[in-house]
């Protein structure tokens, strides 16, 4: 069966719309990434989100961070965000971050027979990341991620960390992501995400046995 869940998250600073496939299969037959956070064209039509619209493989912002967490993670994801960008990025990122991480919580279920532990590392580069992930329903965030610049494109790299932590907690899982080393801002972002992706595969392997990976015989909170 695949592990699929959506949740719909609103306030008045966010409303955010998620699905969230672990799997290909059911209703995913094949990998489908679609995620629309706001930001650029996407909201409005100005100079600004035209320029973000032709120069958008020159961006980093939550959209292609998530499209990479999908894609390498081998997970479908249909997000849509309209946020109060009109402020800044804070409250969009860190509320895709949360949604993320509540679907993410809904979609593993009991947590019964998954692998639990997930760790990987990726470079791109001479960046390198490893992130370590145990889906554990103790929700934990921890990890250094040292950016020199205040913004990569449309994103302020304190944001990076604050999503990590957001998805952590609302998902029920310890996250650990640490930069290795790397110089280039946006390869330490990349590499960060993309091992994320990859501890995530691990860590939502299916065993094949209905076992709950845990000696307390229990996961799910
Ligand atoms: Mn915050």
């Amino acid at each position: 069966m695949a592990r699929t869940a959506t949740v719909e998250r609103k306030t008045s600073e966010t409303q955010i719309t998620c699905t969230l496939g672990l799997d290909t299969g059911g209703v995913h037959p094949a990998q489908a990434i679609n995620v629309s956070t706001g930001i650029g064209f996407l909201d409005h039509v100005s100079i600004a989100a035209w320029l973000g619209f032709f120069f958008r493989p020159l961006l980093t912002n939550p959209l292609q961070m998530l499209t990479a967490l999908a894609k390498h993670g081998g997970m479908s994801l249909e997000l849509k965000c309209n946020g109060d960008l009109h402020i800044d990025d804070h409250h969009t990122t860190e509320d895709v971050g949360l949604a993320l991480g509540e679907a993410f919580k809904k979609a593993l279920g009991e947590r019964k027979g998954i692998k639990r532990y997930g760790y990987a590392y990726a470079p791109l580069d001479e960046a390198l990341s490893r992130a370590v992930l145990d889906i554990s329903s103790r929700p934990y965030f921890a990890g250094e991620l040292p950016f020199t610049r205040e913004k990569i494109g449309d994103l302020s790299t304190e944001m990076i960390p604050h999503f990590l932590e957001s998805f952590a907690f609302a998902g029920g899982v310890t996250l650990h992501v640490d930069s290795i080393r790397g110089v280039n801002n946006h390869h330490i972002a990349e590499s960060a995400f993309k091992a994320l992706a990859l501890a995530i595969r691990q860590a939502i392997t299916e065993t094949g046995s209905n076992d709950v990976p845990s000696t307390k015989g229990v996961l799910a909170i």
